[in-house]
């Protein structure tokens, strides 16, 4: 049998993206997600930051559609695009923030040259119907186009306890692949031994780190990066631990040393300012 045309499409925008098996994703969604107080001072303006992650050299942005827009002129024809079709802030009554409402659609993915579509789902949250439904709505429309789809899976929700416990987070990422995902960006568990559990369930389709909050030392960052891909992770989906460094571009660097290089984190510590 003949691949389809969508097939094809799809493997060639996945492999701009993963093409070296593991992959560098810079996430700069925060101006929605937790608001311009996320960023330094002077670094409100997204072309500041977008610049020199640009310049410093990642697999892909993982942008909103507006910002995109804005910066098109940075990443176009440098580095892919993954559009993130979903969103919500942080100033909704707390009860409603267990949702992202949609932001975009996929074929604002493809007018924008995206080589991938992103949306978060929170599962265990009283509104994953709804987050399935939007979810299964890009997926639909993703195929049709041929384009990868990167599931942002946090477990999050009144029963939850313990969003980074390994039990909800491998379930999280198994639901994730089981729901479609290409790609699946998660939390970090802790430690290599109980990443490589999320890692297995996932059952092949690569996981990525979520960075979280901003580590008060860079190596203890990277040692988290170091787990995750001796765990068999597929690298990360890094946000505050860049744009909050003092120094962006050698914080990239430090990253590509482990991810692209197999170095230690000791080692690539080395060349952050
Ligand atoms: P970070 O590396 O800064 O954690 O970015 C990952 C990310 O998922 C962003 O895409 C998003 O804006 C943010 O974290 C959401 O964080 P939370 O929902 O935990 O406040």
């Amino acid at each position: 049998m003949f691949p389809t045309y969508r097939s094809i499409g799809k493997r060639i925008r996945f492999n701009r993206i993963m093409g070296r098996g593991r992959a560098i994703i810079f996430a700069f969604d925060h101006g929605v997600e937790h608001g311009p107080s996320d960023f330094p001072e002077d670094r409100i303006d997204p072309r500041i930051v977008l610049t020199e992650v640009v310049e410093a050299g990642v697999d892909a942005v993982m942008l909103l559609p507006g910002v995109a827009r804005l910066t098109s002129d940075i990443w176009g024809g440098r580095t892919s695009l993954i559009l993130k079709l979903t969103s919500k802030t942080n100033l909704r009554p707390e009860e409603y923030r267990l949702i992202q409402s949609i932001f975009g659609f996929v074929e604002d993915a493809i007018a924008l040259d995206a080589d991938a579509v992103a949306a978060t789902i929170y599962w265990g949250s009283p509104f994953e119907d709804e987050m399935l439904e939007i979810w299964f709505n890009i997926r639909e429309a993703a195929d049709h186009y041929g384009l990868p789809c990167l599931q942002l899976a946090y477990p999050r929700g009144p029963t939850i306890k313990d969003r980074f416990d390994v039990e909800i987070v491998r379930y999280g990422a198994r639901a994730a692949a089981e729901s479609g995902a290409d790609l699946i960006k998660t939390y970090y568990t802790g430690s290599r031994e109980s990443f490589a559990k999320v890692v297995e369930a996932a059952s092949g389709v690569p996981v990525l780190m979520s960075g979280g909050p901003k580590t008060p030392k860079a190596i203890d960052f990277l040692k988290q990066v170091r787990n995750v891909i001796d765990a068999g992770g597929k690298g990360v989906v890094v946000g505050r631990n860049v744009f909050q460094a003092p120094n962006i571009k050698s914080m990239i660097k430090a990253i590509q040393l482990i991810v692209y290089e197999d170095r230690s984190p000791e080692e690539a510590v080395k060349v952050i300012k």
